[in-house]
């Protein structure tokens, strides 16, 4: 019995420590990875960085992801860099549809801040921004800002 404990104990940590497994900079949550990166880039530049580390401009899928990114944002909230993060979403291929940069994906989860998008000069990028409490709005995609890059 207690030789089996240690075997399933075994499997277990070596399990945990493979998924567990991380590029170096970026923090798990449950499947992913995810890392600011500290430069203001526009968002198309933020997209090339994230591939350039094995990664994709993050996307969020549900509340709980969503949740756990405010409070990586909330934490490092003293760095300028990370006042506004840039996201993987866009609707700059058909206005007012927001997709996923790396599928093409539509958004099945959002967390709009009040009255956005809005599109304001035509804006096409998904942004977080603490002023915002880090609710979701669209943004110029021009715009300098950090990329949040994701890794699964
Ligand atoms: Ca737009
Ligand atoms: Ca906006």
């Amino acid at each position: 019995m207690a030789k089996q404990l240690f075997t399933c104990l075994l499997y277990v940590s070596i399990l945990v420590s493979v998924y567990s497994d991380c590029p170096l900079g970026f923090m798990r949550f449950q499947e992913s990875c995810y890392a600011i990166l500290p430069v203001k880039v526009s968002w198309a530049e933020a997209l090339r960085l994230c591939q350039a580390f094995q990664a994709k401009l993050a996307w969020i899928d549900s509340a709980i992801e969503d949740k756990f990114i405010e409070g990586m944002l909330n934490r490092y909230h003293d760095s300028i860099a990370t006042a506004e993060v840039w996201m993987g979403g866009t609707d700059m291929l058909i206005e007012g549809i927001w997709v996923w940069a790396d599928t093409l994906k539509p958004f099945t989860y959002t967390n709009w801040f009040p009255g956005e998008p809005n599109n304001e000069h035509g804006q096409h990028c998904l942004g977080l921004f603490r002023d915002k409490g880090f609710k979701w709005d669209d943004n110029r995609c021009e715009l300098k800002m950090a990329p949040l890059c994701k890794a699964t």
